[in-house]
């Protein structure tokens, strides 16, 4: 037999932190139990691609212009039908959909929460077995009462009550902060429990990987290409030359850079200077994990979780990490702004 840590399940893990909050009715307990199943639902389905008929594209493109893999609905199928069925959230904000998908009926109508979601991140990578995520983000409603709606979703990241991602790696887990630390929970996949295997993470004091798609190196802003000419020189006191590692799955590369103390940048270019990854499911809650993990997230100027989003699938450049490798990168930005 398998000797076995002293396990803390996600349910027991969060009933425990609900205690610290007198008032807490368990809204935001149940809201995290529907991700975690819904994210079980998905594992399920992504740990048989290749058995099931589940690889490739579904013919149809998604609000970005990107071509729908059929993952990509069923995911974001599963994510709907459980906030829905959960009934604590009003509405869900999801890269899958152009419009929020607001929650009309007697009990949701009463959820207290929205929730930006992308339900399947790096999914291009699905066909190569190679880890994918699902992102979310959680803010408390602006309105009263009724089906939620866009002014409820667009809340800069200061506002957010809890962010967190799930990564389909070489294990399932769950990570998230509801902003007293970030705590990580891997799926069991014996008996489909969240068990919680990385408490309070915190990025390394010793960092020394760069994570950016060097590919389109040409486009970069000067103070970018300064960067990683500065991470690829010799200095072995500051751990230089730094390692580049570079998955193109932003959960894959962010969880990665978190355990083992590294910067990811998705800058803007030339052509489109807000860059690729939007700002309410993607750059919001990878920037409150880094903050509430020791980090930074910035746009190359301003704090992430300061933009005021004008609309649901606005885009914004991505620098995160520990604060002394994306204060660097700031610093060259500032100093080689023009592109
Ligand atoms: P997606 O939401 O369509 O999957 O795109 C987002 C993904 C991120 O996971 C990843 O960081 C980025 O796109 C990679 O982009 P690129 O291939 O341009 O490097
Ligand atoms: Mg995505």
């Amino acid at each position: 037999m398998r000797s076995r840590k002293n396990i803390k399940t996600l349910t027991e893990f969060i009933i425990e932190r609900q205690s610290e909050y007198p008032h807490a009715k368990g809204a935001l307990t149940r809201l995290l139990n529907d991700i975690a199943t819904a994210a079980k639902i998905v594992n399920r389905e992504i740990n048989s691609a290749g058995l099931v008929d589940i690889f490739g594209y579904v013919g149809k493109e998604n609000v970005q212009g990107e071509a729908q893999k059929k993952l990509d609905v069923y995911a974001n199928e599963q994510f709907i039908a459980a906030l829905q069925a959960g009934a604590e959230c009003c509405a869900i904000a999801s890269e899958e959909n152009e419009k929020v998908i607001s929650f009309k009926n007697e009990f949701s109508e009463l959820g207290k929460y929205v929730i930006a979601i992308d339900p399947l991140d790096g999914s291009s990578n699905i066909e190569a077995n190679v880890s994918i995520g699902t992102i979310f983000s959680i803010y408390r409603r602006k309105s009263e009462i009724g089906g939620g709606t866009l002014d409820d979703l667009l809340q800069p990241g200061v506002n957010l009550v809890a962010a967190g991602y799930v990564i389909y790696g070489s294990s399932t887990m769950l990570v998230f902060t509801t902003g007293k630390g970030v705590n990580g929970f891997t799926l069991d996949p014996t008996v489909g429990i969240f068990c919680l295997s990385h408490p309070d993470m915190k990025y390394p004091e010793v960092s020394n990987i760069y994570s950016i798609n060097e590919g389109n190196y040409i486009y970069f802003p000067e103070g970018v290409k300064k960067y990683i000419k500065f991470c690829q020189e010799d200095d072995p006191e500051t751990l230089r030359p730094y390692t580049s590692r570079y998955i193109g799955s932003l959960v894959a590369d962010f969880h990665r850079n978190l355990i083992k103390g590294g910067i990811f940048i998705y800058p803007g270019t030339k052509q489109h200077p807000t860059g690729k990854l939007r700002l309410l499911y993607e750059c919001n809650p990878v920037a409150f994990i880094a903050e509430q993990a020791g980090g930074k997230a910035t746009d190359g100027f301003n704090r992430i979780m300061s933009i005021q989003p004008e609309s649901l699938h606005q885009r914004a450049p991505l620098f995160v990490g520990p604060k002394k490798m994306v204060e660097k990168a700031e610093e060259l930005m500032r100093d080689f702004s023009a592109f």
